[in-house]
């Protein structure tokens, strides 16, 4: 029953069965507690499972109940990074370009009314308060692979819905190709907004299909609880596929459009940074190789370096939108 049949074995196994988050705790408390012969007692716990997702989640922030994903690749099977090092090993270079400085300096954040506008091609433009937002769908837990461009790696239990939810209700016009997610830029609360290390307000973007693809997560929360304001509170964008600055935090903006948008990271440096920017261990950084990564967490003398999966991983559910792309040339 808890023999995984293949990587995103969630819907092949017992593990199925469990709904709310912290599931890669218990598993591994499971196994713990077979291997001490008291699986029967573990079984019993696992009916009441509210007690043990308690104690799996980190309990610092409110809780953002979750059901299991829904999706194929929803769930990866890997080791999930250790909440300490999710939350203070960050980019968010509006609180500091070093690993450790959002997670020092970003309680500034206020996420406190916060909305999101959504506006451009769109049939239904909108306001939503953040509130509205949250209730628009279903919240699932995703264990998602993250890829950073600098060559590190984590694995992240992100609590959200799949963007497409919100696209389908604000009914994009047939004109509209790609979607543009607009982070806060507050010089008053984000001591980096106003330095000259990027273009602010932080932009990003997709091509509509791959906002639609189901992978792509309008995320509110991770290991069970809201975002850390490291993380990007109140919401964020996460497509797995992709490296990590795809990844817009605290996002007060979307907007439909025909044009690609011009993203922060490209008008930093457009022969580093492009717009597709998917995963691709073939295709190497100007300044470095991306065949290889460090997984987070297994920086020990002796961890080796783990090789980089084409799409992150991914492949089966997102390769099939870029068929006959030059991936070389769309980086
Ligand atoms: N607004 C904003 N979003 C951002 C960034 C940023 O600097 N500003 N950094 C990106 C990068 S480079 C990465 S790797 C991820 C990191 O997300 P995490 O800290 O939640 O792991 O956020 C992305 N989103
Ligand atoms: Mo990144």
């Amino acid at each position: 029953m808890l023999i995984r049949t293949h990587d995103d074995g969630f819907s092949h196994s017992m593990t199925s069965e469990i709904t709310s988050a912290g599931v890669y705790q218990r598993r591994r408390e499971l196994m713990q507690l077979m291997a001490s012969g008291v699986a029967g007692t573990a079984l019993a716990s696992w009916a009441s499972r509210d007690a043990l997702a308690q104690a799996a989640r980190p309990g610092k922030l409110a809780a953002l109940p979750a059901t299991k994903a829904t999706i194929s690749g929803g769930a990866t099977m890997e080791k999930v990074t250790d909440y300490k090092d999710a939350s203070t090993y960050n980019n968010f270079y509006e609180f500091g370009t070093d690993k450790d400085d959002p997670a020092r300096t970003a309680h500034t954040l206020r996420t406190k009314p916060w909305s999101v506008e959504i506006e451009g091609m769109v049939k239904k433009p909108a306001r939503y308060q953040l509130e509205d937002l949250i209730k628009l769908s279903t919240q699932e837990e995703r264990i998602y692979r993250m890829r950073c461009v600098e060559g590190w790696s984590m694995v992240i239990p992100w609590v959200g819905y799949s963007m497409s939810k919100l696209i389908e209700k604000v009914e994009p016009l047939g004109s509209a190709k790609y979607v543009e997610f607009v982070s806060l830029a507050d010089p008053k609360t984000m001591p980096y907004v106003g330095s000259a290390v990027l273009a602010w307000p932080y932009v990003e973007g997709l091509r509509m299909d791959e906002a639609m693809n189901p992978l792509t997560l309008l995320s509110f929360g991770m290991y069970g609880e809201v975002l850390p304001n490291q993380n990007g509170a109140p919401v964020r964008l996460v497509v797995p596929w992709k490296y990590g600055f795809k990844n817009g935090k605290s996002i007060v903006k979307i907007r439909f459009t025909d044009r690609e948008p011009k993203t922060a990271w490209n008008k930093a440096a457009a022969n580093e940074y492009g717009f597709y920017s998917n995963v691709n261990p073939n295709v190497d950084h100007p300044r470095w190789s991306q065949a290889t990564e460090r997984r987070i967490g297994e920086d020990g003398l002796f961890a080796k370096k783990r090789k980089t999966l084409m799409f992150n991983g991914y492949e089966a559910q997102v390769g099939q939108l870029y068929a006959g792309m030059d991936l070389k040339k769309n980086y």
